[in-house]
Protein backbone atom coordinates (compact mmCIF):
# COMPACT_ATOMS: atom_id res chain seq x y z
CA UNK A 1 0.00 0.00 0.00
CA UNK A 2 1.51 3.27 -1.13
CA UNK A 3 0.87 6.47 1.23
CA UNK A 4 0.55 9.68 -0.21
CA UNK A 5 -0.53 13.04 1.89
CA UNK A 6 -2.37 14.50 -0.27
CA UNK A 7 -6.02 13.40 1.07
CA UNK A 8 -7.84 13.74 -2.11
CA UNK A 9 -4.78 11.85 -4.29
CA UNK A 10 -4.86 9.37 -1.40
CA UNK A 11 -8.68 8.45 -1.60
CA UNK A 12 -8.69 9.12 -5.73
CA UNK A 13 -6.02 6.10 -5.62
CA UNK A 14 -7.96 3.88 -3.81
CA UNK A 15 -10.68 4.64 -5.68
CA UNK A 16 -9.29 3.79 -9.05
CA UNK A 17 -7.32 0.49 -7.53
CA UNK A 18 -10.76 -0.74 -6.47
CA UNK A 19 -12.14 -0.51 -9.64
CA UNK A 20 -9.41 -1.26 -12.18
CA UNK A 21 -8.00 -3.73 -9.90
CA UNK A 22 -4.50 -4.09 -10.55
CA UNK A 23 -1.73 -6.55 -9.50
CA UNK A 24 -0.23 -3.78 -7.54
CA UNK A 25 0.26 0.23 -7.45
CA UNK A 26 3.64 2.13 -7.75
CA UNK A 27 4.03 5.54 -6.83
CA UNK A 28 6.42 6.97 -9.70
CA UNK A 29 9.13 9.37 -8.17
CA UNK A 30 10.73 10.35 -11.33
CA UNK A 31 14.18 9.15 -10.95
CA UNK A 32 16.70 8.17 -13.32
CA UNK A 33 16.69 4.71 -11.30
CA UNK A 34 13.22 4.39 -11.96
CA UNK A 35 13.62 5.32 -15.69
CA UNK A 36 16.47 2.68 -16.20
CA UNK A 37 14.70 0.14 -14.57
CA UNK A 38 11.54 0.50 -16.23
CA UNK A 39 12.95 0.73 -19.36
CA UNK A 40 15.24 -2.56 -18.38
CA UNK A 41 11.55 -4.04 -18.03
CA UNK A 42 10.53 -3.91 -21.16
CA UNK A 43 13.43 -4.62 -22.64
CA UNK A 44 13.37 -7.91 -20.89
CA UNK A 45 9.65 -8.40 -22.22
CA UNK A 46 10.50 -7.95 -25.57
CA UNK A 47 8.59 -4.32 -25.69
CA UNK A 48 11.56 -2.15 -26.10
CA UNK A 49 14.65 -2.61 -27.96
CA UNK A 50 18.12 -0.71 -27.04
CA UNK A 51 19.81 1.24 -29.93
CA UNK A 52 23.11 0.89 -30.16
CA UNK A 53 24.83 2.80 -27.36
CA UNK A 54 28.15 3.92 -29.93
CA UNK A 55 25.23 5.95 -32.02
CA UNK A 56 22.55 6.23 -30.01
CA UNK A 57 23.18 6.34 -26.41
CA UNK A 58 20.48 5.80 -24.09
CA UNK A 59 18.14 5.47 -26.99
CA UNK A 60 15.01 3.07 -27.22
CA UNK A 61 12.88 1.67 -29.45
CA UNK A 62 9.44 0.78 -29.37
CA UNK A 63 6.81 -0.40 -32.31
CA UNK A 64 3.30 0.26 -31.24
CA UNK A 65 0.33 -1.73 -32.36
CA UNK A 66 -0.76 -1.11 -35.84
CA UNK A 67 -4.37 0.13 -35.28
CA UNK A 68 -2.17 2.20 -32.50
CA UNK A 69 -0.59 5.08 -34.46
CA UNK A 70 -2.24 8.79 -33.56
CA UNK A 71 -4.85 10.51 -31.57
CA UNK A 72 -7.97 8.62 -31.88
CA UNK A 73 -10.10 12.53 -33.19
CA UNK A 74 -13.32 10.46 -33.79
CA UNK A 75 -12.42 8.81 -30.01
CA UNK A 76 -12.03 11.83 -28.42
CA UNK A 77 -14.87 13.28 -26.61
CA UNK A 78 -15.77 16.24 -24.87
CA UNK A 79 -18.58 15.51 -22.19
CA UNK A 80 -19.53 18.70 -20.72
CA UNK A 81 -22.68 18.68 -18.70
CA UNK A 82 -24.50 20.84 -21.58
CA UNK A 83 -24.02 19.59 -24.99
CA UNK A 84 -24.29 23.42 -26.22
CA UNK A 85 -20.87 23.53 -24.30
CA UNK A 86 -18.90 21.38 -26.70
CA UNK A 87 -19.77 23.44 -29.52
CA UNK A 88 -20.05 22.07 -32.87
CA UNK A 89 -16.13 21.10 -33.37
CA UNK A 90 -16.36 18.76 -30.68
CA UNK A 91 -17.50 14.96 -29.95
CA UNK A 92 -20.19 15.55 -27.00
CA UNK A 93 -21.19 12.70 -25.05
CA UNK A 94 -23.44 13.07 -21.59
CA UNK A 95 -20.95 12.73 -18.81
CA UNK A 96 -23.07 10.85 -16.57
CA UNK A 97 -23.57 8.24 -19.53
CA UNK A 98 -20.19 7.97 -20.72
CA UNK A 99 -18.77 7.64 -16.93
CA UNK A 100 -20.89 4.56 -16.74
CA UNK A 101 -19.79 3.16 -19.93
CA UNK A 102 -16.16 3.91 -19.27
CA UNK A 103 -16.44 2.43 -15.70
CA UNK A 104 -17.33 -1.07 -16.67
CA UNK A 105 -14.83 -1.13 -19.05
CA UNK A 106 -12.17 0.09 -16.44
CA UNK A 107 -13.60 -2.67 -14.05
CA UNK A 108 -11.05 -5.14 -13.89
CA UNK A 109 -9.10 -3.38 -16.91
CA UNK A 110 -5.60 -3.41 -14.90
CA UNK A 111 -5.34 -7.19 -13.83
CA UNK A 112 -1.75 -9.10 -14.33
CA UNK A 113 -0.28 -4.89 -14.14
CA UNK A 114 1.28 -2.57 -12.26
CA UNK A 115 -0.60 0.58 -11.74
CA UNK A 116 1.53 3.53 -11.96
CA UNK A 117 0.77 6.92 -10.37
CA UNK A 118 2.60 9.46 -12.03
CA UNK A 119 2.78 13.25 -10.22
CA UNK A 120 3.50 15.62 -12.86
CA UNK A 121 3.29 19.21 -12.70
CA UNK A 122 2.99 20.93 -16.43
CA UNK A 123 5.47 23.61 -16.55
CA UNK A 124 8.80 24.65 -14.10
CA UNK A 125 7.27 23.00 -10.25
CA UNK A 126 6.12 25.82 -8.57
CA UNK A 127 5.73 28.23 -11.62
CA UNK A 128 3.03 30.66 -10.73
CA UNK A 129 1.48 29.57 -14.73
CA UNK A 130 2.00 25.69 -13.73
CA UNK A 131 -0.33 23.41 -12.91
CA UNK A 132 -0.36 19.78 -11.19
CA UNK A 133 -1.96 16.43 -12.78
CA UNK A 134 -1.72 13.15 -11.72
CA UNK A 135 -1.51 10.41 -14.05
CA UNK A 136 -2.96 6.71 -13.19
CA UNK A 137 -1.65 4.32 -16.11
CA UNK A 138 -1.07 0.60 -16.07
CA UNK A 139 1.76 1.47 -18.54
CA UNK A 140 5.26 1.90 -18.02
CA UNK A 141 5.99 3.31 -21.57
CA UNK A 142 3.62 6.04 -20.76
CA UNK A 143 5.41 6.61 -16.95
CA UNK A 144 9.03 6.97 -19.33
CA UNK A 145 7.29 9.37 -21.61
CA UNK A 146 5.58 11.51 -19.02
CA UNK A 147 9.23 11.58 -17.82
CA UNK A 148 10.52 13.35 -20.68
CA UNK A 149 7.67 15.38 -21.66
CA UNK A 150 6.84 16.40 -18.45
CA UNK A 151 8.08 17.32 -14.54
CA UNK A 152 7.38 14.22 -12.73
CA UNK A 153 7.62 12.37 -8.90
CA UNK A 154 8.63 13.15 -5.96
CA UNK A 155 8.66 17.66 -5.79
CA UNK A 156 5.11 17.29 -7.45
CA UNK A 157 3.57 15.79 -4.97
CA UNK A 158 5.60 18.35 -2.27
CA UNK A 159 4.54 21.00 -4.09
CA UNK A 160 0.89 19.44 -4.43
CA UNK A 161 0.96 19.38 -0.02
CA UNK A 162 -1.92 17.67 1.78
CA UNK A 163 -4.74 19.62 0.16
CA UNK A 164 -3.69 20.69 -3.37
CA UNK A 165 -6.06 20.52 -6.27
CA UNK A 166 -5.05 18.45 -9.58
CA UNK A 167 -5.89 16.99 -12.91
CA UNK A 168 -7.48 13.72 -12.15
CA UNK A 169 -6.06 11.67 -15.75
CA UNK A 170 -7.17 8.01 -15.45
CA UNK A 171 -5.31 5.84 -18.70
CA UNK A 172 -5.38 2.29 -19.35
CA UNK A 173 -4.28 0.37 -22.51
CA UNK A 174 -7.62 -1.76 -21.73
CA UNK A 175 -5.87 -5.31 -21.90
CA UNK A 176 -5.87 -6.89 -18.91
CA UNK A 177 -3.55 -10.14 -18.23
CA UNK A 178 -5.03 -13.60 -17.10
CA UNK A 179 -2.83 -15.41 -14.70
CA UNK A 180 0.28 -16.04 -16.14
CA UNK A 181 -0.51 -14.47 -19.57
CA UNK A 182 1.86 -11.95 -20.64
CA UNK A 183 1.86 -9.17 -23.69
CA UNK A 184 2.59 -10.25 -27.08
CA UNK A 185 4.10 -6.57 -28.18
CA UNK A 186 2.10 -3.82 -27.78
CA UNK A 187 -0.86 -3.70 -24.99
CA UNK A 188 -3.96 -1.35 -26.70
CA UNK A 189 -7.57 -2.26 -27.71
CA UNK A 190 -7.12 -2.78 -31.63
CA UNK A 191 -10.45 -1.77 -32.60
CA UNK A 192 -10.53 2.45 -32.69
CA UNK A 193 -14.56 2.10 -31.95
CA UNK A 194 -13.76 0.63 -28.78
CA UNK A 195 -10.83 3.12 -27.39
CA UNK A 196 -12.08 6.78 -25.58
CA UNK A 197 -10.14 9.59 -24.79
CA UNK A 198 -12.98 11.63 -22.67
CA UNK A 199 -12.82 14.82 -20.89
CA UNK A 200 -15.11 16.17 -18.31
CA UNK A 201 -14.19 19.81 -18.36
CA UNK A 202 -16.15 20.64 -15.44
CA UNK A 203 -14.72 17.73 -13.87
CA UNK A 204 -11.24 18.88 -14.46
CA UNK A 205 -10.72 15.13 -15.40
CA UNK A 206 -9.42 12.73 -18.22
CA UNK A 207 -10.39 9.43 -18.76
CA UNK A 208 -8.37 7.56 -21.42
CA UNK A 209 -8.91 3.71 -22.14
CA UNK A 210 -8.00 1.41 -25.11
CA UNK A 211 -4.83 3.05 -26.56
CA UNK A 212 -1.18 3.83 -25.63
CA UNK A 213 -0.10 5.46 -28.23
CA UNK A 214 0.55 9.94 -27.87
CA UNK A 215 -1.53 12.43 -27.31
CA UNK A 216 -4.05 9.76 -26.81
CA UNK A 217 -1.96 8.21 -23.34
CA UNK A 218 0.69 10.92 -22.82
CA UNK A 219 -2.66 12.81 -20.93
CA UNK A 220 -0.28 15.92 -19.45
CA UNK A 221 -0.06 17.02 -23.36
CA UNK A 222 -2.95 17.86 -25.82
CA UNK A 223 -5.94 16.11 -22.95
CA UNK A 224 -4.45 18.61 -20.04
CA UNK A 225 -2.36 20.96 -20.85
CA UNK A 226 -4.79 21.98 -24.16
CA UNK A 227 -8.10 20.94 -23.49
CA UNK A 228 -9.32 20.70 -20.16
CA UNK A 229 -6.52 23.58 -19.10
CA UNK A 230 -8.34 25.61 -22.57
CA UNK A 231 -11.25 25.57 -20.02
CA UNK A 232 -9.47 26.72 -17.11
CA UNK A 233 -7.74 29.43 -18.96
CA UNK A 234 -10.92 30.59 -19.95
CA UNK A 235 -12.45 30.61 -16.25
CA UNK A 236 -9.36 32.04 -14.72
CA UNK A 237 -8.55 34.75 -17.63
CA UNK A 238 -5.48 33.21 -19.07
CA UNK A 239 -4.75 31.67 -22.52
CA UNK A 240 -3.57 27.60 -22.86
CA UNK A 241 -2.47 27.47 -26.65
CA UNK A 242 -1.16 24.99 -29.28
CA UNK A 243 1.65 27.52 -30.12
CA UNK A 244 5.66 27.50 -30.33
CA UNK A 245 7.67 29.82 -28.33
CA UNK A 246 10.66 30.85 -29.76
CA UNK A 247 13.25 33.80 -28.54
CA UNK A 248 14.84 35.89 -31.50
CA UNK A 249 17.87 37.71 -31.13
CA UNK A 250 18.85 40.19 -33.64
CA UNK A 251 22.62 41.56 -34.49
CA UNK A 252 21.99 44.43 -32.33
CA UNK A 253 21.72 41.90 -29.22
CA UNK A 254 17.49 43.19 -29.12
CA UNK A 255 15.36 39.92 -28.19
CA UNK A 256 11.74 39.51 -28.93
CA UNK A 257 9.45 36.63 -27.95
CA UNK A 258 7.63 34.95 -30.61
CA UNK A 259 4.31 32.82 -30.14
CA UNK A 260 3.52 30.57 -33.08
CA UNK A 261 -0.09 28.71 -33.78
CA UNK A 262 0.01 26.31 -36.82
CA UNK A 263 -1.28 23.09 -37.69
CA UNK A 264 -0.08 19.98 -38.06
CA UNK A 265 2.62 19.50 -40.81
CA UNK A 266 3.29 22.89 -41.08
CA UNK A 267 6.55 22.42 -39.36
CA UNK A 268 5.74 23.77 -35.74
CA UNK A 269 9.20 22.13 -34.29
CA UNK A 270 11.33 23.16 -37.30
CA UNK A 271 9.92 27.05 -37.15
CA UNK A 272 10.88 26.28 -32.99
CA UNK A 273 14.37 25.36 -33.91
CA UNK A 274 14.99 27.28 -36.87
CA UNK A 275 18.46 28.62 -38.17
CA UNK A 276 18.61 32.07 -39.69
CA UNK A 277 20.38 32.96 -42.64
CA UNK A 278 21.24 36.52 -41.24
CA UNK A 279 24.94 36.36 -39.52
CA UNK A 280 24.45 37.52 -35.45
CA UNK A 281 20.89 36.37 -35.37
CA UNK A 282 19.55 33.63 -33.15
CA UNK A 283 16.99 32.34 -32.69
CA UNK A 284 16.46 30.05 -29.40
CA UNK A 285 13.84 27.86 -28.30
CA UNK A 286 11.51 27.95 -25.46
CA UNK A 287 8.77 25.47 -26.97
CA UNK A 288 7.59 23.66 -30.06
CA UNK A 289 4.15 22.84 -29.34
CA UNK A 290 2.06 24.73 -26.58
CA UNK A 291 2.27 27.92 -24.92
CA UNK A 292 0.46 28.79 -21.42
CA UNK A 293 0.03 32.90 -21.41
CA UNK A 294 -0.66 34.97 -18.22
CA UNK A 295 -0.86 38.54 -17.43
CA UNK A 296 2.09 39.86 -15.69
CA UNK A 297 2.19 42.93 -13.36
CA UNK A 298 3.43 44.74 -16.11
CA UNK A 299 0.23 44.04 -18.54
CA UNK A 300 1.76 41.73 -21.12
CA UNK A 301 1.46 38.27 -21.88
CA UNK A 302 3.70 35.85 -20.17
CA UNK A 303 4.41 32.42 -21.62
CA UNK A 304 5.69 29.60 -20.24
CA UNK A 305 6.15 26.21 -22.27
CA UNK A 306 4.40 23.85 -20.37
CA UNK A 307 6.65 20.87 -21.39
CA UNK A 308 9.70 19.78 -20.93
CA UNK A 309 10.51 17.48 -23.98
CA UNK A 310 9.54 17.10 -27.43
CA UNK A 311 7.09 15.04 -28.58
CA UNK A 312 8.14 14.88 -32.87
CA UNK A 313 7.12 13.28 -35.65
CA UNK A 314 10.08 11.60 -37.22
CA UNK A 315 9.86 11.54 -40.63
CA UNK A 316 11.34 14.59 -42.78
CA UNK A 317 13.32 15.56 -39.76
CA UNK A 318 16.91 15.86 -41.13
CA UNK A 319 20.05 17.91 -40.97
CA UNK A 320 18.56 19.89 -43.88
CA UNK A 321 15.08 20.73 -42.40
CA UNK A 322 16.25 20.63 -38.97
CA UNK A 323 19.51 20.09 -37.45
CA UNK A 324 18.98 21.46 -33.98
CA UNK A 325 16.35 18.68 -33.67
CA UNK A 326 18.74 15.82 -35.38
CA UNK A 327 21.23 17.24 -32.55
CA UNK A 328 18.57 16.80 -29.56
CA UNK A 329 17.81 13.31 -30.66
CA UNK A 330 21.57 11.86 -30.61
CA UNK A 331 21.21 10.56 -27.34
CA UNK A 332 18.51 9.81 -24.47
CA UNK A 333 15.55 9.01 -26.81
CA UNK A 334 12.61 7.53 -27.16
CA UNK A 335 11.62 6.20 -30.69
CA UNK A 336 8.33 5.07 -31.79
CA UNK A 337 7.63 3.49 -34.67
CA UNK A 338 10.87 4.42 -36.95
CA UNK A 339 12.75 1.88 -38.95
CA UNK A 340 15.92 -0.10 -37.20
CA UNK A 341 19.00 -0.54 -39.10
CA UNK A 342 21.44 -3.27 -39.01
CA UNK A 343 23.56 -1.59 -36.55
CA UNK A 344 21.30 -0.30 -34.29
CA UNK A 345 20.53 2.41 -35.47
CA UNK A 346 17.15 4.43 -36.72
CA UNK A 347 16.45 5.38 -40.21
CA UNK A 348 12.72 7.04 -41.62
CA UNK A 349 11.60 8.81 -44.90
CA UNK A 350 13.29 12.33 -45.03
CA UNK A 351 16.07 11.71 -42.87
CA UNK A 352 18.38 12.98 -45.28
CA UNK A 353 20.50 9.73 -45.46
CA UNK A 354 20.27 7.29 -48.47
CA UNK A 355 18.23 4.28 -46.74
CA UNK A 356 20.05 1.49 -45.81
CA UNK A 357 20.22 -2.05 -47.91
CA UNK A 358 17.99 -3.78 -45.21
CA UNK A 359 16.53 -2.35 -41.89
CA UNK A 360 13.63 -4.03 -40.05
CA UNK A 361 10.50 -1.66 -40.49
CA UNK A 362 8.27 -0.16 -37.77
CA UNK A 363 6.01 -3.15 -38.07
CA UNK A 364 9.11 -5.72 -37.32
CA UNK A 365 9.61 -6.99 -41.01
CA UNK A 366 12.20 -6.92 -43.05
CA UNK A 367 12.60 -3.76 -45.11
CA UNK A 368 14.11 -3.08 -48.65
CA UNK A 369 14.08 0.18 -50.20
CA UNK A 370 11.78 -0.18 -53.25
CA UNK A 371 9.82 -2.76 -51.24
CA UNK A 372 6.60 -0.62 -51.48
CA UNK A 373 6.55 0.10 -47.91
CA UNK A 374 7.53 3.01 -45.64
CA UNK A 375 10.00 2.39 -43.13
CA UNK A 376 8.68 4.30 -40.80
CA UNK A 377 4.91 4.85 -40.01
CA UNK A 378 4.00 8.59 -40.96
CA UNK A 379 3.70 9.17 -37.89
CA UNK A 380 6.30 7.86 -35.88
CA UNK A 381 7.51 10.11 -33.28
CA UNK A 382 10.58 10.61 -31.04
CA UNK A 383 10.32 11.26 -26.96
CA UNK A 384 13.42 14.03 -26.43
CA UNK A 385 14.17 16.15 -23.58
CA UNK A 386 14.03 19.93 -24.45
CA UNK A 387 17.07 20.45 -22.02
CA UNK A 388 19.11 18.62 -25.04
CA UNK A 389 18.16 20.99 -27.53
CA UNK A 390 21.16 23.19 -28.74
CA UNK A 391 19.40 25.75 -29.19
CA UNK A 392 17.20 25.51 -25.98
CA UNK A 393 16.87 29.27 -24.98
CA UNK A 394 18.47 29.71 -21.32
CA UNK A 395 14.95 31.28 -19.86
CA UNK A 396 13.26 28.32 -21.38
CA UNK A 397 12.24 27.47 -17.62
CA UNK A 398 11.83 31.04 -16.02
CA UNK A 399 8.87 30.31 -13.81
CA UNK A 400 7.40 33.81 -14.69
CA UNK A 401 7.70 32.93 -18.43
CA UNK A 402 9.17 35.29 -21.23
CA UNK A 403 7.16 38.24 -22.53
CA UNK A 404 5.65 38.05 -25.76
CA UNK A 405 6.02 40.27 -28.56
CA UNK A 406 4.39 38.70 -31.35
CA UNK A 407 2.31 36.19 -32.32
CA UNK A 408 2.31 34.02 -35.77
CA UNK A 409 -0.45 32.13 -37.16
CA UNK A 410 -0.10 30.22 -40.13
CA UNK A 411 -1.64 27.53 -42.51
CA UNK A 412 -0.91 25.68 -45.21
CA UNK A 413 -1.97 27.45 -48.41
CA UNK A 414 -1.27 27.16 -51.77
CA UNK A 415 -2.93 30.33 -53.08
CA UNK A 416 -4.78 33.43 -51.32
CA UNK A 417 -3.54 33.91 -48.26
CA UNK A 418 0.06 36.28 -48.60
CA UNK A 419 3.54 35.29 -47.12
CA UNK A 420 3.23 37.58 -44.28
CA UNK A 421 0.45 40.19 -43.57
CA UNK A 422 -0.10 41.89 -40.30
CA UNK A 423 -3.18 42.48 -38.26
CA UNK A 424 -4.91 46.13 -38.06
CA UNK A 425 -5.13 45.44 -34.47
CA UNK A 426 -6.29 42.84 -31.85
CA UNK A 427 -9.67 41.87 -32.78
CA UNK A 428 -8.38 41.87 -36.29
CA UNK A 429 -5.46 39.70 -35.47
CA UNK A 430 -8.00 37.12 -33.61
CA UNK A 431 -10.35 37.46 -36.82
CA UNK A 432 -7.18 36.44 -39.08
CA UNK A 433 -6.71 33.40 -36.23
CA UNK A 434 -10.62 32.29 -36.60
CA UNK A 435 -9.92 31.84 -40.76
CA UNK A 436 -6.72 30.24 -40.57
CA UNK A 437 -6.32 26.53 -41.47
CA UNK A 438 -5.51 24.13 -44.18
CA UNK A 439 -6.03 23.31 -47.72
CA UNK A 440 -7.06 19.01 -47.25
CA UNK A 441 -4.33 17.13 -48.25
CA UNK A 442 -5.44 13.39 -47.17
CA UNK A 443 -7.09 10.83 -49.00
CA UNK A 444 -9.57 10.21 -46.45
CA UNK A 445 -12.17 12.87 -47.80
CA UNK A 446 -11.12 12.46 -51.39
CA UNK A 447 -14.62 14.63 -51.77
CA UNK A 448 -12.80 17.98 -50.35
CA UNK A 449 -9.21 17.68 -51.19
CA UNK A 450 -8.13 21.36 -52.17
CA UNK A 451 -10.76 22.98 -50.03
CA UNK A 452 -9.71 24.37 -46.83
CA UNK A 453 -10.54 22.71 -43.24
CA UNK A 454 -10.97 26.05 -40.99
CA UNK A 455 -8.66 25.38 -37.89
CA UNK A 456 -8.89 28.54 -35.76
CA UNK A 457 -5.27 29.30 -33.92
CA UNK A 458 -4.99 24.96 -34.91
CA UNK A 459 -6.80 24.49 -31.78
CA UNK A 460 -9.57 22.62 -33.97
CA UNK A 461 -8.48 18.94 -32.63
CA UNK A 462 -7.53 20.42 -29.15
CA UNK A 463 -10.74 22.45 -28.24
CA UNK A 464 -12.71 21.60 -24.69
CA UNK A 465 -15.42 23.95 -25.17
CA UNK A 466 -17.28 25.48 -27.78
CA UNK A 467 -15.13 27.04 -30.92
CA UNK A 468 -17.38 30.20 -30.58
CA UNK A 469 -17.07 30.84 -27.03
CA UNK A 470 -12.80 30.40 -27.20
CA UNK A 471 -12.82 32.94 -29.50
CA UNK A 472 -14.65 35.12 -27.65
CA UNK A 473 -11.93 34.60 -24.63
CA UNK A 474 -9.81 35.76 -27.25
CA UNK A 475 -11.67 38.98 -28.03
CA UNK A 476 -12.07 39.66 -24.07
CA UNK A 477 -8.36 39.23 -23.16
CA UNK A 478 -7.48 41.92 -25.60
CA UNK A 479 -9.64 44.02 -23.04
CA UNK A 480 -7.83 43.39 -20.26
CA UNK A 481 -5.26 45.35 -20.66
CA UNK A 482 -3.90 48.39 -22.71
CA UNK A 483 -3.82 47.60 -26.58
CA UNK A 484 0.04 48.59 -27.12
CA UNK A 485 0.85 46.11 -24.81
CA UNK A 486 -0.81 43.21 -26.57
CA UNK A 487 1.70 40.71 -28.63
CA UNK A 488 0.98 41.95 -32.27
CA UNK A 489 -0.81 39.05 -34.75
CA UNK A 490 1.08 37.97 -37.86
CA UNK A 491 -0.93 35.70 -40.49
CA UNK A 492 2.10 34.21 -42.66
CA UNK A 493 2.02 31.58 -45.41
CA UNK A 494 5.34 29.26 -46.05
CA UNK A 495 3.29 27.00 -48.33
CA UNK A 496 2.16 29.10 -51.21
CA UNK A 497 2.88 27.81 -54.85
CA UNK A 498 2.95 28.73 -58.19
CA UNK A 499 0.88 27.60 -61.61
CA UNK A 500 3.37 24.83 -62.00
CA UNK A 501 2.56 23.72 -58.36
CA UNK A 502 6.09 24.30 -57.09
CA UNK A 503 6.66 25.97 -53.53
CA UNK A 504 7.54 29.50 -54.36
CA UNK A 505 9.37 30.27 -51.27
CA UNK A 506 12.11 28.50 -49.40
CA UNK A 507 11.00 28.19 -46.46
CA UNK A 508 12.46 26.52 -43.58
CA UNK A 509 16.00 28.85 -42.36
CA UNK A 510 14.38 31.74 -45.08
CA UNK A 511 11.99 31.96 -42.72
CA UNK A 512 13.98 33.87 -40.39
CA UNK A 513 13.72 36.64 -43.38
CA UNK A 514 9.95 37.19 -42.43
CA UNK A 515 10.75 36.90 -38.97
CA UNK A 516 13.06 40.51 -39.51
CA UNK A 517 9.97 41.99 -41.22
CA UNK A 518 7.88 40.96 -38.19
CA UNK A 519 10.43 42.31 -35.63
CA UNK A 520 11.36 45.55 -37.42
CA UNK A 521 7.74 46.07 -37.68
CA UNK A 522 7.47 45.61 -33.81
CA UNK A 523 9.96 48.12 -33.35
CA UNK A 524 8.29 51.04 -36.20
CA UNK A 525 11.45 50.45 -38.09
CA UNK A 526 9.64 49.13 -41.29
CA UNK A 527 7.21 50.63 -43.25
CA UNK A 528 3.87 48.69 -44.04
CA UNK A 529 1.33 48.46 -47.64
CA UNK A 530 -1.95 49.33 -45.78
CA UNK A 531 -4.13 46.64 -47.93
CA UNK A 532 -7.90 45.60 -47.63
CA UNK A 533 -6.86 42.08 -45.60
CA UNK A 534 -4.00 44.09 -43.56
CA UNK A 535 -1.10 45.86 -43.20
CA UNK A 536 1.86 43.90 -45.22
CA UNK A 537 5.54 44.77 -46.80
CA UNK A 538 6.31 47.15 -49.19
CA UNK A 539 7.98 45.43 -52.24
CA UNK A 540 11.22 45.14 -51.36
CA UNK A 541 10.90 45.31 -47.36
CA UNK A 542 11.97 41.86 -47.35
CA UNK A 543 15.63 40.60 -47.92
CA UNK A 544 15.69 37.88 -50.74
CA UNK A 545 19.33 38.45 -50.76
CA UNK A 546 21.17 34.97 -51.72
CA UNK A 547 18.06 32.92 -52.50
CA UNK A 548 16.35 32.51 -55.58
CA UNK A 549 13.14 34.28 -55.60
CA UNK A 550 12.51 36.39 -57.83
CA UNK A 551 11.10 39.47 -57.63
CA UNK A 552 7.87 38.15 -59.83
CA UNK A 553 7.34 35.49 -57.00
CA UNK A 554 7.79 37.74 -54.34
CA UNK A 555 5.06 40.05 -55.91
CA UNK A 556 3.31 37.09 -56.66
CA UNK A 557 4.24 36.23 -52.35
CA UNK A 558 2.88 39.33 -51.83
CA UNK A 559 -0.24 39.89 -53.79
CA UNK A 560 -3.63 40.82 -52.38
CA UNK A 561 -5.58 38.71 -54.73
CA UNK A 562 -9.59 40.50 -54.53
CA UNK A 563 -11.43 37.48 -55.96
CA UNK A 564 -9.87 35.39 -54.13
CA UNK A 565 -10.84 36.96 -50.84
CA UNK A 566 -14.57 37.77 -52.02
CA UNK A 567 -14.62 33.92 -52.42
CA UNK A 568 -12.85 33.43 -49.24
CA UNK A 569 -14.81 35.66 -47.31
CA UNK A 570 -18.14 33.01 -48.80
CA UNK A 571 -16.16 30.14 -47.13
CA UNK A 572 -15.54 32.19 -43.45
CA UNK A 573 -19.49 33.35 -43.56
CA UNK A 574 -20.21 29.59 -43.55
CA UNK A 575 -17.71 28.31 -41.55
CA UNK A 576 -19.20 31.15 -38.92
CA UNK A 577 -22.76 29.81 -39.39
CA UNK A 578 -21.66 26.72 -37.91
CA UNK A 579 -20.67 28.75 -34.75
CA UNK A 580 -24.31 30.17 -34.30
CA UNK A 581 -25.29 32.82 -31.85
CA UNK A 582 -21.67 31.88 -29.88
CA UNK A 583 -19.82 33.58 -32.40
CA UNK A 584 -18.31 36.85 -30.94
CA UNK A 585 -20.29 40.03 -32.45
CA UNK A 586 -16.77 40.99 -32.75
CA UNK A 587 -15.48 38.56 -35.54
CA UNK A 588 -18.76 39.56 -37.50
CA UNK A 589 -18.15 42.86 -37.63
CA UNK A 590 -14.81 41.90 -38.71
CA UNK A 591 -15.81 40.22 -41.61
CA UNK A 592 -18.11 42.99 -42.59
CA UNK A 593 -14.82 45.53 -42.47
CA UNK A 594 -12.95 43.54 -44.61
CA UNK A 595 -16.19 42.99 -47.22
CA UNK A 596 -16.20 46.34 -46.95
CA UNK A 597 -12.23 47.16 -47.45
CA UNK A 598 -12.21 44.47 -50.42
CA UNK A 599 -15.49 46.41 -52.27
CA UNK A 600 -13.66 49.77 -52.35
O1 LIG B 1 8.82 22.89 -41.62
C1 LIG B 1 8.67 23.45 -42.70
N1 LIG B 1 8.79 24.83 -42.76
C2 LIG B 1 9.02 25.62 -41.51
C3 LIG B 1 10.43 25.66 -41.19
C4 LIG B 1 10.97 26.48 -40.30
N2 LIG B 1 8.38 22.71 -43.83
C5 LIG B 1 8.16 21.28 -43.75
C6 LIG B 1 6.67 21.05 -43.60
C7 LIG B 1 6.29 19.73 -43.07
C8 LIG B 1 6.60 19.54 -41.61
C9 LIG B 1 8.27 23.36 -45.02
N3 LIG B 1 7.99 22.88 -46.25
C10 LIG B 1 8.43 24.73 -45.11
C11 LIG B 1 8.71 25.50 -43.96
O2 LIG B 1 8.87 26.70 -44.01
N4 LIG B 1 8.22 25.08 -46.40
C12 LIG B 1 7.96 23.94 -47.08
C13 LIG B 1 7.68 23.84 -48.52
C14 LIG B 1 8.99 23.65 -49.25
C15 LIG B 1 9.52 22.39 -49.43
C16 LIG B 1 10.73 22.25 -50.11
C17 LIG B 1 11.38 23.36 -50.60
C18 LIG B 1 10.85 24.61 -50.42
C19 LIG B 1 9.65 24.75 -49.76
N5 LIG B 1 12.57 23.32 -51.34
C20 LIG B 1 13.26 22.26 -51.76
O3 LIG B 1 12.85 21.17 -51.56
C21 LIG B 1 14.54 22.52 -52.44
MN1 LIG C 1 0.84 19.87 -31.74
Amino acid sequence: MISVKNKKLAAWIEEVRALCKPDSVYLSDGSQEEYDRLVQEMVDAGMATPLNPEKRPGCYLFRSHPSDVARAESRTFIASKNKEDAGPTNNWVDPDALKAEMTALYDGCMKGRTMYVIPFSMGPIGSPISKIGVEISDSPYVVINMRIMTRIGTAVLDTLGEDGDFVRCLHSVGKPLAAGEKDEGWPCIPNVDEKFISHFPEDRMIWSIGSGYGGNALLGKKCFALRIAGVQARDEGWLAEHMLILKLTNIQGEVYYVCGAFPSACGKTNLAMLEPVFPGWKVETIGDDIAWMKFGKDGRLYAINPESGFFGVAPGTSNQSNPNAMKTIAKNTIFTNVGLTDDGDVWWEGIGTDAPEHLIDWQGNDWTPGCGRPAAHANARFTAPAAQCPVIGEEWEDPAGVPISAILIGGRRQSTIPLVNESLDWNHGIFLGSIMGSEITTADITDKVGQVRRDPFAMLPFMGYHMGDYLKHWIDIGKKTDADKLPKIFFVNWFRKNDQGKFIWPGFGDNSRVLKWITERIAGKAAAVSTPIGNMPTADAIDISGTNVSAEDMAELLKVDKDAWLAEIESIKANYKSYGDRLPKELEQELAKLEERLAS
